[in-house]
This record gives structure tokens, C-alpha cells and sequence, in this order.
């Protein structure tokens, strides 16, 4: 594959920006060579500088739920952008947005947009602590919630790609604040709840992981997080920045029917543009600025941009038969690679919900971030290369979930299989 433009531009990149990237996992560490330039993309694929055209699996590390550049986000985005492109002063799209967003989270009763998922958790923390008037919070191991300081310890995919298990940099008392956890352990989680409930804000949790390959919850887990919170007075925050509106039109919850008290969402309610978002009931809410007292802002906040590509992409999303699309492409994805893996006798797992899947390789069976640490990255680095060779983009990392979308068709799903058998047999040597 000629990748010479590409890799001129790293060499410029890496002079003017840290590692060349704007975001970590894209300079492929984990997976050797550089990453490569992109020039464009159209619906399933996605085009690099020097021409090399491959059927993408990040979807923009997941909010392209209808591919890329889809014709009616295009428009909005462009009828918006010659109107204004920010105002700082409030829109009627903020309002509809807001709208749709609590039409499908009942638990979301009022909402404020901001511009990311890490902007959204670190301002309902916030907004956590200042409720309860307590320090410490719990998270889990292996869950990402974006890189505001009380997050950043024992956090996912970008630390565990680089090897780096927690970040310098944040203050030792506020560190220690962040409980963890192990995923999936109910049992320590009301252990420590017996022990030190009265003390802990809130629990934070990916519902879903997403963040250390596609982890599903075990039966009974998210329920134990609600009940231990209620009868402590701590509050639960769902962070579905990957699944709210992905796993369905209501997120996670929705499929294991849990109501947190907050929900915090992200790129998917922009259409892939920079957005966040958090809400609760009206109760918690109003304790934000400026009904309340808790402290948020932002210029951008509700950017009108980012308000019409998300309106519309709501609307895409709620029409007949989306879902069921994604289920129907992604189960017959991830059935040819099963097969293949079968096949070939490798070593791997395979975790999915929905539209969100992984393929690990390790015969342990992915329940948590012990169990994630077993795969073999060296496997995967070749297997990466094989893929991007035969022309598929996957997650420069074993560690970050494929994503499918309503535009891939099943010529492209059956390539994409096709791939997948050639990839394995040349990792496996
Ligand atoms: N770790 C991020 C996704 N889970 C990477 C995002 C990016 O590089 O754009």
C-alpha cells in the first residue's frame, strides 16, 4: 500500500503537535507504523491522502451510527453554517435537541449541552458533589469517562494502548478521592457501600464498557450500582457517551431498564460533531447554573452547528427499522468472523451488543478489565496491518470496540469477512 503522503505528513505533524495527533490512540503505538492521513469519506468508507480506500469500522470512534457525510446531516450542517456558525446567545435548536433527548431518556427530564463527553462527566461529578455534599466517587477499572483529572485512574483504552495504567499530573488528594473497582463485581461494590456509602457522591459507569473492547454488564450488576446508591444517597451516573442512542433509541438503559439519576451523552447527539451533553430530573438539574449553584459553562455550549447536524441525525435515527438494521449487519458480521476464527483455530472471543462488537484474542472468556489485560496484543498489531492491508480500517487497539453502521451493505459486510479470514491466517504466520 502506498502510504508516502501520509507519511510525509506525520513527519510535519510530529513537528507542530504532540506525537503528531490531536488524540493518542490515532498515532497507532500500540499496532507499530504511523497512522494514516485522512482525505475523506462517504457513507461506509473512508479515503487516505495517498488514495487507499477502506470500509471503516471506527465511524469516528462511534457517533456515525449512519455513515459517513450522510446527505441530510450535510445539508443541515451547511443550511445552519450560512445562517451563523456561533452566537453564544440561545437557539430554537438547542430547545428541539433538548427535546428529543428527554423524548427518548425518560430519566433525562432536563438536559444541558455542552461540547464533549469528557466536559459532560466532569460537570455532573461536579454537579454530584455539590448535591451531596461529599468527595469521593466510585468508578470502575478499565471504563473511560473522558480525561477531566478525577477520571483519569485505572481509565481504558488510551492509557492501556500506551502502556500507561494511570496519568502524572493530577493532584494526589483529588486521585485519591477516585475509588475503583473491578467491572462486573457486584459484590465488592456493596462491600464497599457497607463500608463507606455515606462518604461517596456518585457512582460512575459505562453501562455498557466500551472502553476496554465491548464488556457487557453481568445480570444483576447495574442493578446492585441503583439499589447501593439509594440506599446510601449517592447518586448513579450512566456515562453512554458510545451507547445512548447506539444500543438503542434509549441507550443502555433502556435494554436493561435501570434509571440513573444522570446521564451523561456525547458526539452521537451531534451528528459527529463536537457535542456533550448531561441531565437528570428536574430536581437535580436545577441545582446547576443559573438556577442553582453548581457552576457550568461554555461559548460553545449548544454550538448551533453542532445543534442542527444532532437534530437531524435524532430524527434519522428514530425512523422504522434503524435498529433492527444494525442488529441483522452486525450479527452477520461478527458470525463470518466467528467462523473464520473457527476455522482457522485462533484463540478469541467475542463480545457484542448491538451495533458495538469485539473480537479479542484470548481464550478467557471478557468480563472485566483482568480478563481484557490477557489478549495478545502482538496478535492483534499483526492482525491490525493484515486488515488494514486488505483494505478494512479497524481501532488501532485491541482495546477500542468496532462499530457498525446502517450504510455498510452486506457486499461490503461479506469483504469485510472475506478480510478478516486473510488478516488471521497471516497473524497467525
Ligand atoms: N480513545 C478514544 C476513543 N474511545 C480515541 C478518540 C480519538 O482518537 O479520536
Amino acid at each position: 500500500m502506498n502510504r508516502t503522503k501520509s507519511e510525509e505528513l506525520f513527519s510535519r505533524a510530529q513537528t507542530v503537535m504532540p506525537g503528531g495527533v490531536n488524540s493518542p490512540v490515532r498515532a497507532f503505538n500500540a499496532v507499530g507504523g504511523n497512522p494514516l492521513f485522512i482525505q475523506s469519506a462517504k457513507g461506509a468508507r473512508i479515503t487516505d491522502v495517498d488514495g487507499n480506500d477502506f470500509i471503516d469500522y471506527v465511524s469516528s470512534w462511534g457517533p456515525l451510527i449512519l455513515g459517513h457525510a450522510h446527505p441530510e446531516i450535510v445539508k443541515a450542517i451547511n443550511i445552519q453554517a450560512g445562517m451563523g456558525t456561533s452566537f453564544g446567545a440561545p437557539t430554537e435548536l438547542e430547545i428541539t435537541l433538548a427535546e428529543k433527548v428527554t423524548g427518548a431518556f425518560p430519566s433525562m427530564e432536563i438536559v444541558r449541552m455542552v461540547n464533549s463527553g469528557t466536559e459532560a462527566v466532569m460537570s455532573a461529578t461536579r454537579l454530584a458533589r455539590g448535591i451531596t455534599g461529599r468527595d469521593k466517587i466510585l468508578k470502575f477499572e478499565g471504563c473511560y469517562h473522558g480525561h477531566s483529572d478525577s477520571m483519569l485512574v485505572k481509565a481504558g483504552s488510551g492509557l492501556l494502548s500506551l502502556g500507561t495504567p494511570d496519568c502524572p499530573g493530577i493532584v494526589a488528594d483529588l486521585a485519591a478521592k477516585t475509588l475503583t473497582l473491578p467491572y462486573n463485581d457486584a459484590d465488592s461494590v456493596k462491600k464497599l457501600f457497607a463500608d463507606q456509602g455515606g462518604d461517596i457522591a456518585c457512582i460512575i459507569v459505562e453501562p455498557i464498557a466500551g472502553n476496554m473492547g465491548v464488556i457487557p454488564p453481568k445480570e444483576g450488576f447495574l442493578q446492585t450500582l441503583r439499589e447501593v446508591t439509594r440506599q446510601s444517597g449517592s447518586l448513579l451516573i450512566f456515562d453512554e457517551v458510545i451507547t445512548g442512542f447506539r444500543v438503542a433509541l434509549g441507550g443502555a438503559q433502556s435494554l436493561y431498564d435501570i434509571q440513573p439519576d444522570f446521564t451523561c451523552l456525547g458526539k452521537i447527539i451531534g451528528g459527529g460533531l463536537p457535542v456533550g451533553a448531561y441531565g437528570g430530573t428536574k430536581e437535580i438539574m436545577d441545582q446547576v447554573s443559573p438556577t442553582g449553584p453548581v457552576y457550568q459553562a461554555g461559548t460553545l455550549s449548544g454550538n448551533p452547528l453542532a445543534m442542527a447536524a444532532g437534530n437531524k441525525m435524532l430524527d434519522l435515527l428514530s425512523q422504522d427499522q434503524v435498529y433492527e438494521e444494525l442488529e441483522r449487519k452486525s450479527d452477520l458480521l461478527c458470525q463470518g468472523f466467528k467462523e473464520n476464527a473457527a476455522k482457522l483455530g485462533v484463540s478469541a472471543k467475542f463480545n457484542r451488543i448491538g451495533s458495538m462488537f469485539s473480537m479479542f484474542f484470548t481464550d478467557t472468556e471478557v468480563v472485566d478489565f483482568q480478563s481484557v489485560k490477557t489478549c495478545d496484543t502482538e496478535f492483534f498489531k499483526r492482525y491490525f496491518n493484515a486488515m488494514l492491508d486488505e483494505g478494512i480500517y479497524i481501532a488501532p487497539s485491541q482495546f477500542e470496540v468496532g462499530f457498525m453502521t446502517t450504510v455498510h451493505t452486506d457486499k461490503e459486510i461479506e469483504q469485510t469477512i472475506q478480510a478478516n479470514f486473510n488478516a488471521l491466517k497471516k497473524a497467525m504466520g
